[in-house]
């Protein structure tokens, strides 16, 4: 009996085997190529009403930061446990937005206006909001990021319409700092303006002009913020990537007016486009933006190094995501490759659109209940250290491969996406300085060294399921609505890694010896 069984084992492992193929990494230890800021994830808010429609549906509900719900216990607690996690609040309707403060009393209701930006009128932020909000992030500990209305005291232009013209005027924003800073309420940066560089989306703005705007509002946040270790960070100009506004931008200003330079990645397409599940799974498709992530790598180290490059804003999909499709499983393959390709060109910050609302939303838009790229997201936050490794394999393109120093104690953090339907990977992981001895000695002298791992697959093997297994467990909210312990499975250290097909697994080995992380 028990050779017959022995025997059945032998053989289902060996057609196991057939079907997986072996991969070994090779990770680069003693150099790093690139760093990341601490806190690398980000997650943006914001200010669309819930009249806010795409393709028959209207995705927003009350996830616009005006009728955001700051006292849910599901949002606090999904903030809470990054400790801190970054925010952006941002968006096209941004600069269409005053304050109320200083000489700014009225604050008019934002309402669907036909020839208005983006359809709608001009709207207020309410003193009262922005109390609310910025006490909700001091409870919740979140590094903030403000999005300034860079078109107040421009004019679109007559001859050449969309583009608008004339200097920004900083009144309201000053009022607004001013206010800001007699409560203490802590401000990470201010970013001037949302999409307005290159071709801009529903208006533009001149490089050379948008220069002279963003060093007005650094002298501004200088002379307010006396105190260098509390300053405000200045960011822009937070638009889509093209060389001449770019370069053109860099060259007129001044370096160290911007402390980082954002950019917006959409590189998925509309929300409605049917090929978006298939786009998300093809690592040739998604490979293809790499090109804009080193061309603004460059240009920053070229003209202001030492401003960081940060993605500001990136949803994948524009136009709200894809229902279905952005807010489930298969949407990690995209994002987390995302953080992984960012953080080689060597980018500070990648924001997330959105936190809530849309169908691209971290936290599901009507339940606020954590969509599996949360997960994806705070494990990363928790796991990658700011120090990027490089890796390097000779397996399918399927399997993708990110390492970092480990952000939390020795050893390095691996993330590896399976993006095959039909292949699973055995990897090993390769030390190029080939510090260690033989296996065979190693065995000897470190008898029990375990690693952690951090198995993400999806409920039912449905890559459209918007519940993701870890180790096979369903993530899920505790009864008092808490995020779920995330807990790791101990695997020995000489033992490869399995990446079973269509998953995401990420690694922390403590023993693997990098002499670029300590
Ligand atoms: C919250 O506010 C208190 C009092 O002003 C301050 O000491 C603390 O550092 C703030 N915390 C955060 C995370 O902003
Ligand atoms: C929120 O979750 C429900 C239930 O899983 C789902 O039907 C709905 O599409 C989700 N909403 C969004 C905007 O993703
Ligand atoms: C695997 O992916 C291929 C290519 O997209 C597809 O044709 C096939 O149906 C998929 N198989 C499964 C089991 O999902
Ligand atoms: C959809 C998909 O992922 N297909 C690929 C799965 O991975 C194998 C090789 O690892 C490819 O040959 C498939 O095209």
């Amino acid at each position: 009996m028990d050779a017959k069984v022995t025997f059945c084992c032998v053989l289902l492992s060996l057609f196991c085997l057939s079907l997986a193929e072996h991969v070994n990494l090779r990770v680069e230890t003693v150099t790093t190529i690139a760093t990341t800021d601490e806190n690398f994830v980000c997650a943006t808010l914001d200010w669309w009403p819930s009249n806010k429609c795409n393709y028959d549906q209207c995705p927003w509900v009350n996830a616009g930061v005006l009728n955001m719900d700051f006292g849910n216990k599901i949002i606090t607690n999904a903030i809470k446990a990054f400790s801190p996690l970054r925010i952006r609040l941002g968006g096209s309707l941004e600069d269409q937005i005053v304050y109320q403060f200083g000489k700014q009393k009225e604050c008019p209701v934002m309402k669907k206006k036909h020839n208005g930006l983006f359809g709608f009128s001009e709207g207020c932020l309410p003193k009262k909001k922005w109390d609310e909000m910025n006490n909700f992030f001091n409870k919740t500990d979140v590094k903030f990021t403000f999005g300034l209305n860079a078109l107040i005291g421009k004019k679109n232009s007559q001859t050449h319409k969309g583009n608008w013209v004339g200097n920004w005027d900083p009144t309201n924003a000053i009022s607004l700092m001013e206010y800001t800073m007699s409560k203490g309420y802590k401000i990470d940066s201010y970013e001037l303006g949302n999409e307005l560089c290159s071709g801009g989306v529903g208006a533009r703005v001149d490089s050379v002009q948008y220069a002279k705007d963003i060093t007005k509002l650094k002298r501004a946040v200088n002379l307010l913020y006396p105190n260098e270790n509390t300053r405000p960070k200045v960011l822009g100009p937070g638009g889509f990537y093209d060389k001449n506004w770019f370069d053109s931008f860099l060259q007129n200003v001044e370096p160290g007016v911007v402390d980082g330079i954002t950019h917006h990645i959409y590189n998925l397409g509309a929300g409605d486009d049917k090929n978006l599940i298939h786009k998300i799974q093809n690592p040739f498709y998604l490979s293809k933006v790499a090109q804009t992530f080193k061309d603004v790598s460059v240009a920053v180290n070229e003209y202001s190094p030492s401003a960081g490059a940060w993605v500001g804003e990136s949803g994948g999909s524009y136009n709200s995501g894809g229902k279905d499709v952005s807010n489930t499983f298969v949407n990690g393959f995209w994002y987390l490759d995302q953080l992984g390709m960012t953080s080689t060109f060597n980018h500070k910050v990648y924001c997330r659109q959105a936190l809530v609302g849309g169908n691209y939303a971290l936290l599901n838009t009507t339940t606020l209940i954590p969509n599996p790229d949360y997960y994806g997201a705070l494990l990363w936050h928790r796991l990658m250290g700011s120090k990027v490794l490089s890796v390097f394999h000779e397996g399918s393109p399927y399997l993708r491969a990110y390492a970092h120093c480990s952000k939390k104690g020795p050893g390095i953090s691996v993330l590896l996406i399976n993006m095959s339907n039909s292949t699973s990977f055995q990897v090993s992981l390769d030390n190029d300085m080939n510090l260690y001895p033989s296996l065979e000695a190693l065995k000897r002298k470190t008898p029990k060294i375990m690693r952690e791992e951090y198995h993400l697959t999806p409920k039912d093997g449905n890559l459209q399921s918007d519940v993701v297994l870890l180790n096979g467990i369903p993530l899920k909210l505790t009864k008092s609505k808490e995020i779920p312990k995330m807990k790791p499975k101990l695997v020995h250290t000489f033992a490869p890694i399995t990446v079973k097909s269509d998953s995401i697994v990420f690694v922390h080995s403590k023993s693997f010896d990098a002499p670029a992380c300590s």
